[in-house]
């Protein structure tokens, strides 16, 4: 299973060009709306240089980082749910992804011009938020229209739902803005999992600012407070110049990036991390090191599933190192000798940074 996020936002807000900064991928970046018609998936390698150094001190020749899918769709403009522009079909594409990227334009362009004319991030984010409200609304009826009439033949399930559908519409009639919909944990989980409702997925306030960073200063200013009142992580790109940094080798990016104000390679790709709350664990043997996402408290069973689901169904114990005793250690037998190495059970809830051997029965 690999996480996905899906970039969301007005025409021009700089979408194409953070998928391309994010995957070095080839989206069409244009300054025409509906620059990007076929959804477009990227995959992006988490970088982290705890991979490497486990690799060298494993003896493997290969090093495997996990992977994440960025997907990047077509122009969503005012009116998509009612069938302006691209209409908003496309939405289908990002209903499974696990968390969406809310990119806002912060920077200035005679070039690319904004579809309304002024750079004004907050108005853009309500006018996205409201048109994935009413993209969910449609959702809520087409359900509603499902179960409305067990519900009334006397149906408690169906009648329960029914109820629940009605607390969500009421939610979403208040315009879809995070944390949206503030409900219980069972409520959640139904609006995700079964729904698939667009406002109720995890999101990230990314704001696209201009090279020079200057004129993008109170934009940028206005998105970190709204963020910090809908409690949503929020970053900054500049999406144009990681871009055009992407197409650099390593050696010329770490000469360019610093005096051009560029964020350390893999920064966003941390952020993206956190937002969803997902921590790393590792696997290492003689042939391959690797690294693997986890949401933050999963248990060691459940870790083991992603790697081979034998693994989960014969799971005995795990033993676990954590990355910062094996590098103190220096190798894995020095660690083993410190008796750094623990024997954990199934419920272990696995943390950021965990070397995870799994010992488990083979099925026949
Ligand atoms: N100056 C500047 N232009 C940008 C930036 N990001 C995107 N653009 C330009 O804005 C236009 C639209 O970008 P694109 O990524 O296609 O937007 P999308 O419609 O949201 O996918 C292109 O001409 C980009 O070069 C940026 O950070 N700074
Ligand atoms: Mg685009």
């Amino acid at each position: 299973m690999t996480w996905s996020w899906g970039l969301v936002g007005l025409p021009n807000a700089g979408k194409s060009t953070v998928f391309n900064a994010l995957t070095h991928g080839g989206s069409a970046v244009g300054h025409y709306s509906f620059t990007t018609i076929e959804p477009h998936l990227g995959k992006l390698s988490v970088p982290d240089e705890r991979l490497e150094h486990l690799r060298v001190l494993a003896g493997a020749p290969l090093a495997t980082p996990a992977m994440l899918d960025i997907i990047d769709i077509a122009g969503l403009v005012p009116g998509s749910s009612k069938g302006e522009g691209l209409g908003n079909q496309f939405l289908a594409t990002i209903r499974e992804a696990d968390a969406l990227i809310h990119v806002l334009r912060c920077f200035e362009s005679l070039v690319a011009g904004h579809p309304l004319g002024t750079v004004d991030p907050i108005r853009d984010l309500d006018i996205v938020l409201t048109e994935l409200a009413l993209a969910d609304l449609e959702t809520i009826q087409r359900r509603r229209n499902r179960v409305s009439k067990p519900a009334h033949a006397g149906d408690q399930a169906a009648a329960r739902e029914l109820a629940l559908l009605d607390r969500l519409e009421v939610r979403l009639n208040e315009g879809g803005r995070p944390p949206c919909p503030p409900l219980g944990p069972s409520e959640c989980e139904y609006a995700l999992k079964q729904l698939f409702l667009l406002t109720a997925k995890p999101c990230l306030y990314l704001a696209n600012l201009s090279e020079d960073g200057l004129e993008s200063g109170p934009a940028w200013e206005a998105v970190r407070g709204r963020a910090a009142s809908d409690g949503v992580p929020v970053a900054s790109i500049k999406a144009r110049l990681e871009m055009d940094l992407g197409y650099l080798t390593p050696v010329e990016r770490a000469t360019f990036a610093r005096e051009l104000g560029a964020a350390e390679p893999g920064e966003l790709t941390q952020i993206l991390l956190r937002s969803l709350q997902l921590v790393t664990f590792f696997t290492a043997n003689a042939n391959e090191a690797r690294s693997w996402l986890i949401s933050e408290g999963t248990p060691a069973v459940a870790a083991a599933a992603r790697v081979h689901s034998d693994m989960a169904e014969g799971f005995i114990r795990a033993d676990v190192l954590p990355y910062g005793s094996l590098a103190q250690a220096g190798s894995l037998p020095a660690a083993r000798e410190r008796g750094l190495i623990r024997s954990e059970g199934r419920d272990y809830r696995v943390a950021d940074g965990d070397v995870m051997l799994f010992r488990f029965r083979a099925s026949n």
